[in-house]
C-alpha cells in the first residue's frame, strides 16, 4: 500500500519565547499578584513592603510619577492597553489600578539559565537569542519525525509539549513553542497563540496563517520599511507576497527586496547556530529628569563613572575584554548620538573605559539637555586570547535616532561645558 502521508519537511525549528517573562518571574515571587494587571518598570523605591500581618504592600502604577517606562506587563495589564516602552504614566492612565514593581535583572537571568538548560537536555542544537528567547533544531531529535495517530505532525507536537512541560518543571513559567520547516516562520508561529501556546505549521499553512499577517510580524521588516511597504498599499505579508518584484526593488534597493519576497514566501535557509559570542556589552540609564551638562555635571559625572564600573563588572563577570568603547547620549527631543573609540589593546577596568568613554564625549556637543547616558564596549576578545594591538588608534562617529543627522562630529570647541 502507498504511504499517503504527506512528507514531513526537511528541517523542523522551533522557536521557544518566554511568556512576559520578567512579570512572570516576579509573580513566582509575589503569587498574590497572580491573575492581576503588573507592570515592571519602577525603582528599588517600588519594592513591596511587607506588613505587620505577614501580607504585602505593594506599590500602584497610579502613584508612580517619573518618566520610566514600562519594562514589560502581566497580559492582564496588556488587555488594558498597557505594553513594553510605554511611559509609566501614560500607562498608569489606562491601568491606574495596576501593581507597579522594580526590575531584578539577576532574577531574569537566572530563570533564562534554568529554562535554556532544560531545553537542552531534551534537544541539544539550541541557538540563544537573548534572555527569554531560543531557536532549536528538532531535525534530529529521536522520535520527531514519528506521525501519532493520523497525525503526520504528532511526534513534533509531543516533543514541543514535552519541552513546554519541562521549561515548567524546571522554572514554574509558561512558554509559547513555533515550529515551522525555518527560524523565519517559527519565529512568527511562536507569537500566534501566546502566551502558552504551541504552533507547529508547514508550507501548505502559508496562504492560511501566514499571509493574513501585518508585514510587521516578519523579524527583519522595522518600523521604518514597514511603513514604507504600507504606504505602497503593501499592508499583509500576502500582499507583499504578491508584490511585483521592480516595486520592491524600486524602493528598497536589490538585496533587500529579494529577501522581503523570499521572507514572505516563507523561505529561508538560515542554519540554527548553537555557539555566538557577544557582539558588545553595554549599559544605559534614562535619567528620571533631563540633565544639563554643566548644571548638573556632579550629577552626571557620578552617573557616568557608576555606569563605567557596572560596565566593568559585567566584563569581569563574563569574561571579555574590549578595545572599543562608545557612548550613547540621548537629547530631549529623542535625538540620539553615538561615539566610540578604538584603542590600542583591549581593557576591563572601569578606570580605563571612564577614561576613553570621556574622550568621546569630548567629541560632542553638550548644549542640549540629555535624557539618557550610555556606555559600551565592543571588539571584544577573552583575555589572553586576543589578537596583537593596533597601532594606529581609530575612532568612528555614528548618529541614529530621530534625527540622523546628528553626526555633527569633530572636536567640540573647548569653551563647551563637559561633564567629564
Ligand atoms: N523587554 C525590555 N524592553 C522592551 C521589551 C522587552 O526590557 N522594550 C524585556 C522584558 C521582557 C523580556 O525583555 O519580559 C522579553 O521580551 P518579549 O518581547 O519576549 O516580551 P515578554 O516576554 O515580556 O512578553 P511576551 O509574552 O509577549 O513574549
Ligand atoms: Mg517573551
Amino acid at each position: 500500500m502507498a504511504d499517503s502521508t504527506p512528507s514531513l519537511p526537511d528541517r523542523l525549528i522551533a522557536h521557544l519565547d518566554m511568556d512576559a517573562f520578567y512579570a512572570s518571574v516576579e509573580l513566582l515571587r509575589y503569587p498574590e499578584l497572580k491573575g492581576m494587571p503588573v507592570v515592571v518598570g519602577g525603582r528599588r523605591a517600588h519594592t513591596p513592603q511587607l506588613r505587620a500581618d505577614g501580607t504585602r504592600e505593594f506599590y500602584k502604577l497610579q502613584d508612580y510619577t517619573g518618566r520610566g517606562v514600562v519594562t514589560t506587563s502581566t497580559y492582564p495589564a496588556r488587555a488594558l492597553g498597557v505594553f513594553s516602552a510605554m511611559g509609566l504614566m501614560k500607562a498608569a492612565l489606562l491601568a491606574p489600578q495596576a501593581i507597579l514593581l522594580p526590575a531584578d535583572f539577576e532574577a531574569y537571568r537566572h530563570y533564562s539559565r534554568l529554562f535554556k538548560a532544560a531545553v537542552r537536555e531534551m534537544a541539544p542544537v539550541v541557538e540563544d537569542r537573548g534572555i527569554d528567547e531560543i531557536y532549536i533544531d528538532l531535525t534530529d531529535v529521536p522520535g520527531v519525525r514519528d506521525p501519532v495517530g493520523h497525525d503526520p505532525l504528532g511526534g513534533v507536537r509531543s516533543l514541543a509539549r514535552d519541552i513546554k512541560n519541562s521549561v515548567f518543571s524546571a522554572t514554574g513559567l509558561t512558554c509559547s513553542i513555533g515550529v515551522t520547516p525555518n527560524k523565519l516562520l517559527s519565529k512568527i508561529a511562536s507569537e500566534l497563540d501566546k502566551p502558552d501556546g504551541l504552533t507547529v505549521l508547514t508550507m501548505d499553512d502559508l496562504p492560511t496563517r501566514i499571509w493574513p499577517l501585518p508585514v510587521r510580524r516578519i523579524n527583519g521588516i522595522g518600523p521604518k520599511a514597514g511603513a514604507r511597504l504600507n504606504e505602497l498599499g503593501i499592508e499583509t505579508v500576502g500582499q507583499l507576497a504578491q508584490a511585483p518584484q521592480e516595486l520592491l526593488s524600486q524602493h528598497f534597493g536589490p538585496g533587500y527586496s529579494v529577501w522581503l519576497h523570499q521572507a514572505a514566501w516563507g523561505l529561508d535557509d538560515r542554519p540554527v547556530v548553537t555557539y555566538s559570542e557577544p557582539v558588545s556589552i553595554s549599559r544605559e540609564t534614562t535619567f528620571e529628569r533631563d540633565l544639563h551638562a554643566k548644571r548638573d555635571r556632579a550629577e552626571l559625572s557620578s552617573i557616568f563613572t557608576a555606569l563605567c564600573e557596572q560596565l566593568s563588572s559585567d566584563l569581569q563577570r563574563k569574561g571579555y575584554q574590549g578595545r572599543t568603547i562608545g557612548i550613547k547620549l540621548r537629547f530631549e527631543g529623542f535625538r540620539t548620538v553615538t561615539r566610540d573609540l578604538t584603542l590600542d589593546a583591549p581593557v576591563q577596568d572601569a578606570a580605563s573605559i571612564r577614561q576613553a568613554a570621556g574622550q568621546c564625549l569630548k567629541r560632542v556637543d553638550l548644549t542640549q539637555r540629555l535624557r539618557l547616558l550610555g556606555v559600551r564596549v565592543g571588539k571584544l576578545s577573552r583575555p589572553g586570547t586576543e589578537e596583537p594591538g593596533r597601532k594606529t588608534r581609530r575612532a568612528g562617529a555614528s548618529a541614529g535616532g530621530a534625527a540622523g543627522a546628528a553626526a555633527q562630529s569633530g572636536p567640540v570647541p573647548e569653551t563647551l561645558p563637559l561633564f567629564d
